[in-house]
């Protein structure tokens, strides 16, 4: 939930990257991790892998620097994508203030992807979120593997599976080489900051 400290002139915003397992969460993290100064950045908390499987989530708690004389701090968060770790993914949900939907270029994810943004719907609803008034964008993920011999989905194709009721910024990227990856972050980011700021600030309670 976001949190706005008046007297501290902080702005602690929660940004969940959400989809289906293996399609590129934790490299995303991991390269925003390893890119960042360290007075930018906290520690990464990456619980419970088993190889390169998130079996809990991973955290990482930036320092974005001022907006209007407030310190603006985000914490990205990324969910389990396999289908077994529900209880875990709604969990991670619970008081977001931005999301970004990372779906997988791999022809094989295909319906994966779909399940995943169905899933998040549904979660997002049972928090009484509605997916078309929070911020979002989605991020087209591996698209460095287009031009290899393994079969992919066009970016069209893509767009017409996932993005086409939604209508929201869709990044291509290639986390794995850090292509897009901030391009993702700054927008969601300035999104959300927005966001939290008239729904937090402007109105009185
Ligand atoms: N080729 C390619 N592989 C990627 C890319 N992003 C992630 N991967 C690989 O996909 C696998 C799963 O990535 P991971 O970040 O653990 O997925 P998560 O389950 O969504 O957190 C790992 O082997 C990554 O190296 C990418 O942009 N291109
Ligand atoms: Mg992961």
């Amino acid at each position: 939930m976001a949190l706005i400290d008046l007297s501290k002139r902080e702005v602690h915003c929660k940004i969940v990257y959400y989809g289906p397992g293996r399609c590129g969460k934790t490299t995303n993290l991991l390269y925003i991790y390893n890119s960042m100064n360290s007075n930018a950045k906290g520690k990464m908390l990456t619980i419970e892998t088993k190889g390169d499987r998130t079996l809990f989530f991973d955290l990482l708690p930036l320092n974005l620097g001022k907006i209007k004389g407030f310190d603006i701090r985000i914490q990205l968060y990324t969910v389990p994508g396999q289908a077994i770790y529900e209880a875990t993914r709604k969990l991670v949900l619970k008081g977001v203030d931005g999301l970004v939907f990372v779906a997988d270029s791999l022809r094989v994810r295909r319906s994966k992807n779909i399940e995943s943004l169905e899933d998040l719907k549904k979660n997002l609803r049972d928090y009484n979120l509605d997916i078309n008034n929070i911020p979002l964008v989605l991020q087209y993920n591996k698209r460095d593997l287009a031009n290899s011999p393994i079969p992919t989905l066009s970016v069209e194709e893509l767009e017409t599976d996932l993005n086409r009721e939604l209508g929201v910024e869709a990044f291509q990227a290639a986390a794995t080489k850090g292509l897009g990856v901030f391009e993702t972050l700054k927008d969601i980011s300035k999104k959300t900051v927005r966001y939290v700021a008239t729904k937090h600030l402007v109105k009185p309670k």
